[in-house]
């Protein structure tokens, strides 16, 4: 790296040394940018890499709550605030008892370059909590949401900061979440979104992250003259970005054979059809079960526990196409060594960074298409977008109308990361074209506003 973006990166080393995750986004955005960085003294002079790399504001807070044996139980709530250049902060809450203020940087710093790509108004930041949603019960859940808003509500509002969903908060979360927001302030806004449809949310926000990969991955191999029709895919997770990319590539011709969990995965060789997604997305969502009782239910199927000091079976299946939507760091240097070796020809990022930097090089460097998640899973943060826009209009959008927005949204995308690395970097190198092109609207607008 040049000098520049090198001090950038040691100075991000030496003031948070145990950030890792934070580290590793810093460390692959800057990669790219330093492509450009020589031609673009104004950036250099406005310190425009040293504010991007240091949160507006960081707010940390106690959630105490009252568990249903009536104990006392105390979780730490976090709000990271990262960038407001191109508008009000705009990210998801990440409930899951490995939340630290490092995963929460991370996300934040990601979400920034992201929002920009859209083209809408939303700056960058996330929140959420070391909350373990798993087994409790809904009242546990709720009283838990309510006293993490009790907090939350005095630092967001619909033209401040805009939470909306993550790993661990869906559909039930926001609804609580938005309940008591609107009860302490006494205001029916567009503070959240992911909000139920009976009140104030958006059709196609729910399918909009595995919609808008599909989308985005369908666009890239159109430019390659490749196809999704008849090809075998791998997808990781059985969440929410998970079941949507399931239903968009089945609904496209492609056959899913894998999806997965934190306690393991399942291998379906004859495809996740549509009626065993139904099976999953009640399995998941509503009864809140294990993919592995997957297994059970249909014949046919491999049900392979996961053990996290070997490579990741889902990544050792041969397929065309693989969409890690399960969480970061999932795809490791071997597991980037066996999608190889299994013929995989495009990775797609639902997930947030699921790539390590070794397994990124290794892909692009064996000539897999890389979709990268700033890119990639953006679907569902522009549809929060529109969500917001019809929250201020007082008007609900028909599900065609979103999802022509949606496409239109990531077909834009696509376009601009294909001509942001052809310009600077190389054709193909869509992790360059995405942070170069999320960086670009970000940095104008940071240096015509002053020192903010
Ligand atoms: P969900 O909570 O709905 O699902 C998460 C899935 O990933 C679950 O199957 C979960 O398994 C699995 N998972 C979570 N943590 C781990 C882990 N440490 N190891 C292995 N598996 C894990 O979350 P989402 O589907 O919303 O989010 C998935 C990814 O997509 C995340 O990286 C998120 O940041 C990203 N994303 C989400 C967007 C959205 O709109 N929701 C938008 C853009 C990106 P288990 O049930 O065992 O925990
Ligand atoms: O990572 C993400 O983009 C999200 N979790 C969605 C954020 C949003 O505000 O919809």
């Amino acid at each position: 790296m040049r000098d520049e973006t090198q001090r950038v990166y040691e100075h991000v080393l030496k003031t948070d040394p145990d950030q890792k995750e934070f580290q590793q986004a810093v460390y692959t955005f800057l990669q790219s940018i330093d492509k450009i960085i020589d031609e673009l003294p104004e950036v250099s002079y406005h310190k425009i890499l040293e504010r991007m790399t240091e949160p507006e504001r960081m707010i940390m807070f106690r959630v105490p709550w009252i568990d249903d044996s009536g104990r006392v139980q105390i979780n730490r709530g976090y709000r990271i605030e990262m960038s407001s250049a191109i508008g009000p902060y705009k990210g998801g809450l990440r409930f899951h008892p490995s939340v630290n203020l490092s995963i929460m940087k991370f996300l934040a710093f990601e979400q920034v370059f992201k929002n920009s790509l859209t083209g809408l108004p939303m700056g960058g930041g996330k929140g959420g909590s070391d909350f373990n949603p798993k087994g409790k019960s809904d009242a546990e859940v709720m009283r838990f949401c309510q006293s993490f808003m009790t907090e939350l509500c005095r630092h967001i509002g619909p033209d401040t900061d805009v939470p909306a969903g993550d790993i661990g908060v869906g559909g039930r979360e926001i609804g609580y979440l938005f309940g008591q927001y609107k009860r302490i302030r006494n205001e029916f806004t567009g503070v959240l979104t992911g909000k139920g449809m009976d009140f104030g949310g958006s059709n196609i926000r729910p399918e909009a992250t595995g919609y808008g990969l599909v989308y985005l991955s369908d666009a890239i191999l159109r430019g390659k003259g490749m196809e999704l029709n008849g090809k075998t895919c791998l997808v990781s997770g059985s969440g929410n970005v998970a079941q949507y990319t399931v239903e968009k590539l089945n609904a496209l011709g492609a056959k899913v054979v894998t999806l997965s969990d934190s306690s393991g995965m399942i291998y379906d060789e004859a495809g996740i059809t549509p009626e065993k997604l139904g099976y999953v997305m009640t399995l998941k969502n509503v009864k809140r079960g294990r993919i592995k009782e997957y297994a059970e239910k249909y014949n046919g199927v491999t049900y392979i526990p996961r053990n996290p000091d070997e490579p990741n079976p889902v990544w050792n299946i041969k397929a065309d196409y693989a969409f890690p939507c399960a969480t970061q760091n999932e795809i490791l240097k071997a597991d980037a060594e066996n999608l190889v070796r299994n013929g995989v020809k495009l990775v797609g990022e639902g997930a947030n960074m699921p790539c390590s930097v070794e397994a990124e090089n290794i892909l692009m460097g064996n000539g897999v298409l890389l979709a990268p998640a700033k890119a990639a899973n953006a679907g569902g943060v522009a549809v929060s977008g529109l969500e917001m826009a019809q929250n201020s209009a007082r008007m609900s959008w028909s599900r065609e109308r979103v999802d022509q927005e949606l496409q239109n949204i990531m077909n834009n995308i696509y376009r601009n990361i294909s001509e942001a690395a052809e310009t600077y970097s190389e054709k193909d190198n869509y992790v360059d074209g995405a942070n170069i092109a999320g960086f670009m609207k970000v940095s104008r607008a940071m240096i015509a506003q002053g020192y903010v």
